[in-house]
């Protein structure tokens, strides 16, 4: 989840809906108010401007991130059966937040087909990557029929009207879910469920908690691109708002804590030093860091409870045979 800015060709959706596509006032604003906290931290949003997005598409590929290729593959291997399970009471409307137009979209509208699926709504701020979604999927599926809804998704989501009887299914793939703090995804949760509208469907990516060594691993690569992909936030401060961090000065630093069930990434920094930003000077301590990024890993139990609060019943689950990623299928009881 664009993570999401104008990544544009990315798989990648920015955690907040924002299709990274925020003002640099905003990113200042936001740049200043995260320094200044305690303990430091800032938004994983503004990880997706156009490098960070390659950066990410880069992560995607490392043999150690089992997330996006394990997704992928639970989609090849059960695509016509989640698409069957999608469509049981009749076609449907795809809608997703962050208009992905990746692989796992296309495999899961190519398995509904124009039978079952009577259009896919792809919601995003940024109004040009919408239209280049839309471009590429007409162009590719020429029987769908692509309806781009220019929002943030966080905010506003199409209504659920069902048209000619089309129920709505939310699709969030990439665990990008994962990205938002528990209290933040039940409120993403309940949105997706009012989206979907009664009966409706949701569904929805989800990283497993594992061996916190492959987790490990995962956000700690040989080659350091997600070393890279955490520092690029620090050369985006430079280069937007005219900030002076040293990227040398700063060390990537990502840990699974088993407690809260999250991966947590930081820039630490290596001396004691002062950033000058938007006029204002920070001090860091050697050794004081900034919080980038959580990433958090469910189990069935907790996700299906997460969906509880949120209105959603849990219908119906796929898992890889290593039981690292889970695509949950739930029913809205709004
Ligand atoms: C987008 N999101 C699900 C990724 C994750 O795993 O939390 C972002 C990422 N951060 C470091 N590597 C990948």
């Amino acid at each position: 989840m664009t993570p999401l800015d104008g990544i544009h060709e990315s798989e990648s959706v920015a955690p907040d809906g924002s299709g990274g596509a925020t003002s640099r006032g905003a990113f200042l604003n936001d740049a200043l108010v995260g320094l200044r906290a305690t303990p430091k931290r800032l938004s994983p949003k503004y990880f997706y401007d156009r490098e960070g997005s390659l950066l990410f598409d880069a992560i995607c590929e490392l043999p150690e991130y089992y997330v996006t290729r394990t997704e992928l593959s639970i989609l090849e291997a059960k695509a016509s059966e989640i698409a069957s399970r999608i469509a049981a009471r009749g076609p449907c409307r795809v809608v997703e937040p962050g208009a992905g137009s990746g692989t796992k979209t296309r495999l899961l509208l190519r398995a509904l087909g124009p039978e079952r699926c009577v259009a896919y709504v792809p919601v995003d701020i940024a109004g040009e990557h919408l239209e280049h979604t839309a471009r590429q999927l007409r162009a590719e599926l020429p029987w769908l029929r692509v309806m781009p809804f220019a929002a943030d998704f966080s905010v506003e989501l199409p209504l659920p009207s069902t048209g000619a009887g089309a129920s709505t299914v939310v699709y969030f793939p990439g665990s990008t879910i994962g990205n938002f703090d528990p209290e933040d995804a039940e409120r993403l949760l309940s949105r997706f469920a009012q989206a979907a509208g009664r009966d409706g469907l949701v569904l929805l990516g989800v990283d497993l908690k594992k061996d916190p060594a492959v987790l490990h691993s995962a956000y700690n690569d040989a080659r350091g691109v997600t070393a890279a992909f955490n520092k690029n936030v620090l050369r985006r401060m430079n280069e937007e708002l005219g900030a002076d961090f040293e990227l040398d000065a700063f060390d990537h630093y990502a840990f699974y804590a088993p407690v809260p069930g999250r991966i947590e990434m930081h820039l630490v920094s290596t001396r004691r030093q002062q950033v000058r930003i938007g006029g204002q000077v920070f001090t860091f301590e050697h050794g004081e860091s900034i919080c980038t990024e959580r990433s958090y890993k469910y189990d069935l139990a907790m996700a299906e409870r997460l969906g509880r609060a949120a209105g959603l019943m849990l219908a119906a689950s796929w898992l890889d045979d290593a039981r690292r990623f889970a695509v949950l299928l739930f029913r809205a009881a709004v």
